[in-house]
C-alpha cells in the first residue's frame, strides 16, 4: 500500500494526490498535524527536510513533489508526466521548477495571511480527520500552528502585498506557458499538477477566485484540480488587490 502524507490544505500534497489520481494509482492520504509534522517527517522518517510531501511506499520514503512526480513516472510510466523527447521535457520540467520554487510559496504565504486574518474558514479545508483528530477538533485547535506557519514562512504584510502585485505577471507567466503548449496539453503531466494545485488554492480565497476565475491559469487549474477543498471569505485589503484587479480587466 502507497502512503501519502501532507498537511491540510497543503498544495504541494494535492499536487502529489492528483499525480495518483490520473496515474490511477490506489493510495491512503494521511494528514499530519503542523508542526507536529516536522519532527515525524525528519527525525521519524529520517528524510532531509522537515515538509510534507512524502510519499511512502512500503519501506521506502520520497519526499518533495518534484522527486514525487519522477518516482511516479519510474512506477507507473503511463500515462507519463513528462514528454519522452528532450526538448518538450526540458520546457515541461522548467515549468515545473517555476511551479515549485516560484509560485509555491507566494501562494502559502497568501494562504497563511488569510487564515491568520480570520481563522473561521479552517475547518473547510480539512478534509479528512487529522492524525486520528477529529476535524472539529483540530480546526478548534489550529490557532497556535497558523500563527507559527505565518512565523516561519515569513507571511508578513510586506510580504504578501507584494505576492499579490506580483500575481497578475505570476498568471501570465503561466499563460504564455499555455499558450506555447508546454502546460495545459492534451494529456496533463508534472507542471500542470505543480502549477494547478497553487492556482487551485488561491481560488479558493473568495476575494481572488472573480479575480482570477475568467483567466486561461484557472481553466487549467480546474483541469488539474477540480475539487480543491477550502472556502474563505473576503480578507484582503482592497488596495493590495488592484494590480490583480487591473490585470483582470485588461485581458477583457
Ligand atoms: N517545495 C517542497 C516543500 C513543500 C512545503 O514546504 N510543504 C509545506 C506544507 S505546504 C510544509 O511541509 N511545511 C512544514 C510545516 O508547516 O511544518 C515540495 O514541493 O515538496
Amino acid at each position: 500500500m502507497i502512503h501519502l502524507y501532507g498537511l491540510p490544505g497543503s498544495h504541494p500534497t494535492m499536487t502529489v494526490q492528483r499525480m495518483l489520481e490520473h496515474k490511477g494509482i490506489g493510495f491512503r492520504r494521511i494528514d499530519l498535524v503542523p508542526f507536529l509534522a516536522r519532527a515525524i517527517v525528519r527525525r521519524g522518517m529520517r528524510l532531509p527536510h522537515n515538509t510534507v510531501p512524502v510519499l511512502a511506499i512500503g519501506r521506502r520514503r520520497i519526499q518533495g513533489s518534484r522527486e514525487i512526480a519522477r518516482e511516479l513516472d519510474r512506477l507507473h510510466s503511463d500515462p507519463a508526466l513528462f514528454p519522452a523527447d528532450p526538448e518538450p521535457r526540458r520546457a515541461v520540467e522548467e515549468a515545473e521548477r517555476w511551479g515549485e520554487e516560484e509560485l509555491q510559496h507566494p501562494a502559502r504565504q497568501i494562504s497563511l495571511w488569510a487564515m491568520r486574518a480570520n481563522r473561521e474558514p479552517i475547518r473547510s479545508y480539512m478534509e479528512r480527520p487529522i492524525m486520528g483528530m477529529p476535524r472539529a477538533m483540530a480546526a478548534r485547535l489550529a490557532s497556535p500552528f497558523i500563527d507559527r506557519g505565518v512565523r516561519v514562512n515569513e507571511a508578513t504584510d510586506a510580504a504578501v502585498r507584494a505576492n499579490l502585485a506580483a500575481l497578475d505577471s505570476m498568471l501570465g507567466r503561466v499563460e504564455e506557458w499555455i499558450a506555447a503548449g508546454v502546460l495545459d496539453g492534451k494529456e496533463l503531466g508534472a507542471a500542470d499538477f505543480q502549477i494547478g494545485a497553487s492556482v487551485s488554492l488561491l481560488m479558493t480565497f473568495q476575494d481572488l477566485r472573480p479575480l482570477i476565475e475568467d483567466r486561461p491559469a484557472a481553466r487549467l487549474a480546474r483541469r488539474a484540480v477540480p475539487v480543491y477543498a477550502g472556502d474563505a471569505p473576503p480578507v484582503f485589503p482592497p488596495a493590495w488587490l488592484e494590480p490583480l484587479r487591473s490585470g483582470a480587466l485588461a485581458a477583457r
